[in-house]
């Protein structure tokens, strides 16, 4: 009988989390980017093999909340920790470990689940400023295991999930053995358009971009995508609408490859630059959006 569970990911922003679950399951479900907070709410990724499934849940990385988005992604740290087979707590390991990073690894033992730690980004850390970052680690009550890997290049991933197996404890096949996440092809979209957008625009900017999908319909065999690049201030759009249109022509360009990279046919992307002011503190343009409980 095939064991299954969940393990929940989480770790400061910017850790490599996102990464590292598309390592894991083999497959780009979650964006990444080298902006602190990429990802806003729990995305799953699944593993299966013959004798197992793994429901991986990607998490925001721990923050100050600002805002009302920041106070659902907090709460969305909270729900992905319970009721997990074990949590995976991720540190950059070029970055060092910190005290927080410690903190919440005593915070989480306090659950009484098991902790696992990957030291990631292993391919760009010293071998001699890791080793004394992980003797850190050395005599910390609550951890199981540390893993050392590079998610990036897949590099000690697998051992590190041949290790997780241990701790599941469910029998009951959550998922079916072809799905690899349980978000949906429309989220899965508005989230490149982002990835795209964060991987453009610096400063504060991508932190108030939100992405909505007007419509998504196939027309003669390509996909005819239409979406709105939501800005909080009225400053930021020619911002990200650059001179002449340059950057988001270039944010639309970057995403149409990638979409149809997901879709598998050609796709005609039209991104229309809105200003919804301070939408991050407004329930109803949050709602809109998907940062609440509801999407998939
Ligand atoms: N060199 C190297 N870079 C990595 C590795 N893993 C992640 N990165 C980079 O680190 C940055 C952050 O990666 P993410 O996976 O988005 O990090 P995250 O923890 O999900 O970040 P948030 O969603 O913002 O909390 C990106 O630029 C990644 O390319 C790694 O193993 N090696
Ligand atoms: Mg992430």
């Amino acid at each position: 009988m095939a064991k299954t569970g969940f393990i929940a990911i989480v770790g400061q922003a910017n850790a490599g989390k996102s990464t590292l679950l598309n390592s894991l399951v083999g497959q780009k479900v979650s964006i990444v980017s080298p902006k602190p907070q990429t990802t806003r709410e729990n995305i799953i990724g699944v593993w299966t093999d013959e004798d197992s499934q793994m429901v991986f849940v990607d998490t925001p990385g721990f923050l100050r909340s600002k805002n009302a988005l920041g106070a659902y992604m907090l709460k969305s740290i909270d729900n992905a920790v319970q009721d997990v087979d074990c949590i995976l707590i991720v540190i950059d390991g070029h970055d060092g470990i910190d005290d927080k990073e410690l903190a919440q690894i005593e915070k989480y033992r306090k659950n009484g689940v098991p902790i696992v730690v990957a030291v990631t980004k292993t391919d760009i850390s010293q071998p001699e400023k890791l080793m004394p970052e992980l003797a850190k680690l050395n005599g910390v009550q609550g951890i199981a295991e540390v893993y050392c890997v590079s998610a990036k290049r897949n590099r000690g991933v697998q051992e590190l999930k041949q290790a997780l197996k241990k701790y599941l404890s469910g029998t009951e096949m959550y998922f079916d053995e072809d799905d690899v996440t349980d978000k949906s092809v429309r989220f899965s979209v508005s989230e490149i358009i982002r990835e795209k957008v964060l991987l453009a625009c610096d400063n504060e900017i991508p932190h108030g971009v939100g992405v909505e999908i007007n419509h998504m319909r196939i027309e003669n065999d390509s996909w005819d995508i239409d979406a709105n690049v939501i800005v909080e201030k009225a400053s930021h759009k020619p911002i990200v609408l650059g001179k002449h249109g340059a950057m988001i022509k270039s944010i639309g360009i970057h995403a149409r490859e990638s979409v149809e990279k997901l879709l598998g046919s050609k796709v005609f992307l039209t991104l229309w630059v809105k200003v919804k002011e301070d939408w991050r503190n407004n329930p109803s343009m949050l709602n809109e959006l998907g940062y609440s409980n509801r999407r998939k």
